[in-house]
């Protein structure tokens, strides 16, 4: 791929985190540093065992491969690779892809003096992650309460688990977390279209710009929260929608038994009704 013209002047020497100068380059477009190789070696290593574990499963096909945890009789220890050793190992390898590419984000930051906010977004993403994989298992004493990796074994999962407490709708993290992510999809909805109403407007019209974009939603609802604002507003949705979806998990099990709809039970436990 062509290098673009701007690019050179943004290749930087230094903002490593490991490794020196020693994995300092680039490769086509892509920033490698030690954190690209361990990234690489993570996800070669998972994807093969992914494909070593279907080529010993019943099927090829893509939405039926399936690579389950341990049965629940294994708690805490290594099982087999055949009964969910493997599913272990490529756990580990999906942690150490994700964490990889974390950090590799973090040198790209630092190498560019640019603030740490897109490694800190995913960390969130591998925060749920790591929830559902390794935290809420551990505190529920079985690796078998991870999630199967498989595209249509993993919405099992979720059906299952959400049964196991009657009506998962009913878990009040789940619905900050539901109500969350709707409102980030409104949220960018909101400016996506406001952006392409003011700056890519019909030919032979201007552009228009910040004061434009403010009296509009000044006019509409009575204020305007800004340029920068409206990305504020925009990322914390974002990862908030994550840190409840993990919330949500965590607490199923480790802290809540029970169906969800009976913890709404304290409301009619109030004493003011007595
Ligand atoms: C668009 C960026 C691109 C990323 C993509 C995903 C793989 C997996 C692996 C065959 C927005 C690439 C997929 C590398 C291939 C094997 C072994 C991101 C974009 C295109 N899910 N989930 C999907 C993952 C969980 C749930 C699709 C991953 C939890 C529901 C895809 C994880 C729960 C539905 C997928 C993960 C859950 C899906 C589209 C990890 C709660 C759907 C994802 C690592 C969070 C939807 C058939 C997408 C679907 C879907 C991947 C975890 C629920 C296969 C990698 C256990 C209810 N999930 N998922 O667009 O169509 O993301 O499923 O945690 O309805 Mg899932
Ligand atoms: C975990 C993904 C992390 C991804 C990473 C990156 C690669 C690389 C490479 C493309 C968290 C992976 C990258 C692999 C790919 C290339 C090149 C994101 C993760 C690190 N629910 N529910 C949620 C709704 C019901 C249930 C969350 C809605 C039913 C359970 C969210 C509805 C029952 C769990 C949510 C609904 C039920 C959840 C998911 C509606 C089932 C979870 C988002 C409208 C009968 C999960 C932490 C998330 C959770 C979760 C939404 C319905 C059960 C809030 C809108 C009633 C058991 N549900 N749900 O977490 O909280 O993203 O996980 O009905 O475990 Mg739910
Ligand atoms: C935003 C924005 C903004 C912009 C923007 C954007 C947000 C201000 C200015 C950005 C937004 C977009 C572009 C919109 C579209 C984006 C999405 C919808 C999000 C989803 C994105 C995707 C689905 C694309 C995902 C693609 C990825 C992750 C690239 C995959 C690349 C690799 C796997 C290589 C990674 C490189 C590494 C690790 C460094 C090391 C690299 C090398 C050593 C080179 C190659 C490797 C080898 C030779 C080694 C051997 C490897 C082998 C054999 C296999 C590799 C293994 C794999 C698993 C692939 O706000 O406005 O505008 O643009």
């Amino acid at each position: 791929m062509s290098m673009l013209s701007f690019e050179r002047k943004y290749r930087v020497r230094g903002g490593t985190l490991l490794g020196g100068d020693l994995f300092d380059f680039w490769v086509g477009p892509f920033y490698v540093g030690f954190f690209g190789v361990t990234t690489i070696f993570f996800s070669v290593l998972g994807t093969a065992l992914i494909l070593w574990g279907a080529s010993q499963g019943p099927t090829w096909n893509v939405w039926q491969i399936n690579i389950a945890p341990p049965d629940l009789s294994y708690g805490l220890r290594l099982a087999p690779l055949a009964e969910g050793g493997l599913w272990q190992i490529i756990t580990i390898c999906a942690i150490g892809a994700f964490v990889s590419w974390m950090l590799r984000e973090v040198e790209i930051c630092r190498k560019l003096g640019m603030g740490l906010h897109v490694p800190f977004a995913f960390g969130v993403a591998i925060f749920a992650y790591v929830t559902l994989v390794v935290i809420r298992p551990v505190l529920m004493g079985a690796w078998g309460h991870g999630f199967p990796y498989g595209i249509f074994s993993h919405l099992d999962w979720v059906s299952n688990v959400g049964y196991q407490y009657l009506h998962f709708h009913y878990n009040p993290a789940h619905m900050i977390a539901v109500s969350l992510f709707f409102t980030t999809t409104l949220a960018l909805a909101l400016h996506g279209s406001l952006i392409l109403s003011a700056s890519n407007p019909k030919k032979g019209e201007t552009v228009k710009a910040a004061e434009h974009e403010n009296a509009y939603y000044r006019d509409l609802i009575g204020y305007s929260v800004g340029a920068l604002g409206i990305h504020r507003v925009g990322l914390i949705l974002a990862l908030s929608a994550g840190f409840f979806s993990a919330v949500c998990i965590v607490i199923s099990g480790p802290f809540w038994t029970r169906g969800w709809p009976e913890w709404w039970s304290w409301w009619l436990d109030l004493p003011i009704w007595k």
